[in-house]
C-alpha cells in the first residue's frame, strides 16, 4: 500500500515539476516591417535573423495575454500592426510568450509573467548592444496579462527608462497594484506610461495618464469585438486612434465619470489629451484620470 502510495506521489510530483518547468527561449520575438513578416529573431547573443531591423526608425513591441500567442497572431495585432505599418515603416517586434500564457490555470500564467517581462528588457538590452536601437525610441505594448508584461519589461530597464508603455486593459487580477509598484505596471515602468480601461483592468491607474472611455453604444461596441468583447475594446480604441490620427478621442481630466458626465470638468487645454497612439504625458503628477464618451465612428 505504501508503495502505491509513494509512487503516486513522485508521479504527481513529477508532473507538477514538468508543468512548473519552463525553457528560457519560450520567449519568442517576430519581427515585422513594411518588407518582412513574422521574421523570427532568436534572442541569442548575437540575435539572429535582425537583418530587416532598421535601428533608425521606431521600433514596437506587441505582448499578447493570457492563453495568447501562438503559430497565429490575433487579429487585434495584425490590425494594430497594419495601422502602424501604414504610418511609418516602423519595426514591430509580437512577442510571443504563449508557451507560458497557454495555461487554463491564471495564476501559472500570471506567476510568468515578471520571467517574461525580463526576457523582454534582455532582449531589449540585446538588441542595443548588436545595433544603434536606442529604448528611448522603443513603444512597448501590451494587453491584458501583457501589459503586465510590459511592466516587468519596464522595471528591467532602469537607466535609461523605455521611452513609453502602454497598457490595453491590463489585468489586475492577482497583482498588488494598490500598494506594490513592483509587483504592477506602474508610471515607474516607462518615462511614460499610458493606461486605457475596458473591463478588466478595474478603476486603479497605473500611469501617468489612465483613460475609461465609456462607449456611447457599449451594445454595439461589444457585439463588434471578439469574446468578453469590452476586454479586447481598449485594443481596438488604440488601432482606431493610430488610423484616425492626432484628432482622435479628446478626453477629459476629471476626478470620476459621474463629475465628467455632469459637465463638472470643461475641456480647456490644460485638461485635455488623447486616448491612444496620440496619448501625452500629463504635466501633473499621477493619478491623471482622463474621461470620454467614446464613439469609434466619430472618432474626431
Ligand atoms: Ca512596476
Amino acid at each position: 500500500m505504501w508503495s502505491i502510495v509513494l509512487v503516486t506521489l513522485v508521479v504527481s510530483s513529477h508532473a507538477f515539476w514538468l508543468d512548473d518547468f519552463k525553457s528560457e527561449d519560450e520567449v519568442k520575438f517576430n519581427l515585422n516591417t513594411r518588407k518582412v513578416n513574422k521574421v523570427a529573431v532568436q534572442n541569442n547573443y548575437r540575435l539572429s535573423g535582425l537583418k530587416s531591423f532598421n535601428p533608425k526608425e521606431k521600433t514596437y513591441f506587441i505582448i499578447h495575454g493570457w492563453n495568447g500567442g501562438g503559430d497565429k497572431s490575433a487579429d487585434w495585432i495584425k490590425k494594430m500592426m497594419a495601422a502602424l505599418l501604414k504610418k511609418s515603416d516602423a519595426n514591430i517586434f509580437v512577442v510571443d510568450w504563449g508557451k507560458w500564457a497557454k495555461n487554463f490555470n491564471y495564476l501559472k500564467a500570471k506567476g510568468l509573467c515578471d520571467d517574461a517581462g525580463r526576457k523582454v528588457a534582455e532582449f531589449i538590452k540585446n538588441l542595443e548592444k548588436n545595433t544603434k536601437a536606442s529604448r528611448k525610441n522603443m513603444h512597448i505594448i501590451g494587453h491584458s496579462l501583457g501589459g503586465q508584461v510590459a511592466g516587468f519589461a519596464g522595471a528591467n530597464l532602469k537607466s535609461p527608462k523605455v521611452a513609453r508603455i502602454t497598457g490595453l486593459d491590463t489585468s489586475g487580477i492577482g497583482f498588488n497594484c494598490l500598494f506594490d509598484p513592483n509587483d504592477c505596471l506602474d508610471p515607474s515602468d516607462a518615462d511614460f506610461v499610458d493606461e486605457i480601461h475596458t473591463l478588466v483592468s478595474g478603476v486603479l491607474t497605473k500611469g501617468h495618464a489612465d483613460y475609461f472611455p465609456i462607449p456611447k453604444d457599449l451594445g454595439k461596441a461589444i457585439k463588434e469585438t471578439a469574446i468578453i468583447g469590452g476586454h479586447w475594446l481598449a485594443a481596438a480604441y488604440f488601432t482606431d486612434s493610430i488610423e484616425a490620427g492626432s484628432c482622435a478621442f479628446k478626453s477629459t481630466k476629471c476626478s470620476s465619470y459621474n463629475t465628467f458626465s455632469e459637465g463638472g470638468c470643461p475641456s480647456t487645454m490644460k485638461t485635455e489629451n488623447r486616448l491612444g497612439f496620440y496619448a501625452k504625458k500629463p504635466s501633473t503628477k499621477p493619478p491623471n484620470r482622463f474621461y470620454i464618451d467614446i464613439d469609434v465612428n466619430n472618432p474626431c
